[in-house]
């Protein structure tokens, strides 16, 4: 196996997906077949979805809170938060996760692209995400204290836009490793590389002259756009990946 060296001259770009969280337990989406309960995946994480029946949505995503509030970080996790350490701001996590495992691990400079399981916010007024960890009971759709409104979870659905800051960390963060002078390098774990944007950042660090790297159990939708592409569980290709130096 090639070993990613990351020294003082690197700046580094992770993007997580699903594949990084299932040695901990957490089930990866296009292992489902992308459905849950039969139902697809779209039914149950898109605003048709919610609108169409909120109080399947709501019970989707307390199963998902109960799963992951049992769950642990796995060694995959560790490296991130190893390899963090080494560099400091020349790090960057982008996670597609939505479990919390990364913080939960110890990970800082993390952006989660797709929100956050153990957030909460309101589907009509303006009042901001806020922490919930409830496990709403089968049939319960909350409700919102300021306005009455239906409450949602804090999570970005198909068709809907990420968070413009979140998007804007990730790409200036590029912009800053690209032209920093050192080497700029992105590296994506455990993730199908079907859902975009996340898909699409591996084609612009190529444009901007970046290295790429893939680890993934299977050979992913898009490995061949990658310039390295190791295939193995990210719980054992990580810790064993890196020469910090
Ligand atoms: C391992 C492993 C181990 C396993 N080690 N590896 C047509 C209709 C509607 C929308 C679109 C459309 N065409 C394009 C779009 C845009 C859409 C999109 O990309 N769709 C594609 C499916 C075609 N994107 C969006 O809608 C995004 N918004 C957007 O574009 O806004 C602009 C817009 C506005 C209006 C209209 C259209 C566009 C938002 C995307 C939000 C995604 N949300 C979800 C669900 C919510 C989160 C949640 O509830 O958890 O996020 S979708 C789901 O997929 C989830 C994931 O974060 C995301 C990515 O999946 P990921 O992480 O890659 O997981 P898997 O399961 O696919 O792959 C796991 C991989 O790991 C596999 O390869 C395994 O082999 C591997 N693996 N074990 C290493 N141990
Ligand atoms: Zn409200």
């Amino acid at each position: 196996m090639e070993h990613l060296i990351l020294d003082s001259n690197t700046w580094l770009l992770v993007l997580t997906g699903a594949g990084v969280s299932a040695e901990s337990g957490v089930p990866t989406f296009r292992g489902m077949d992308g459905l849950w309960e039969n139902h697809p995946i779209e039914d149950v994480a898109s605003p048709q979805g919610f609108v169409k029946d909120p109080t399947l949505v709501w019970r989707f995503y307390s199963q998902r809170r109960a799963g992951a509030a049992a769950v642990h970080p796995n060694p995959g996790h560790d490296a991130l938060v190893a390899w963090e350490r080494h560099l400091g701001d020349r790090f960057l996590l982008a996670t597609q996760n939505v479990d919390g495992l990364h913080r939960r691990a110890g990970s800082q400079r993390v952006v989660e692209m797709h929100g956050n399981l153990f957030k909460t916010r309101c589907s009509k007024c303006k009042r901001p995400p806020f922490d919930d960890t409830t496990v709403y009971p089968n049939g319960t759709v909350p409700t919102c204290d300021a306005c009455g409104g239906r409450l949602r979870p804090h999570i970005v659905w198909f068709g809907e836009y990420l968070d413009p800051d979140d998007m804007s960390r990730i790409e200036d963060f590029a912009l800053r490793g690209s032209t920093s002078g050192g080497r700029f390098v992105f590296l994506a774990a455990g993730t199908s590389g079907v859902v975009y944007p996340a898909a699409g950042i591996v084609d612009r660090v190529r444009e901007a002259g970046g290295e790429t790297w893939l680890v993934n159990l299977d050979p992913a939708e898009n490995s061949t756009r990658f310039e390295y592409s190791v295939t193995g569980k990210s719980g054992e290709v990580l810790p064993k990946l890196a020469k910090l130096a």
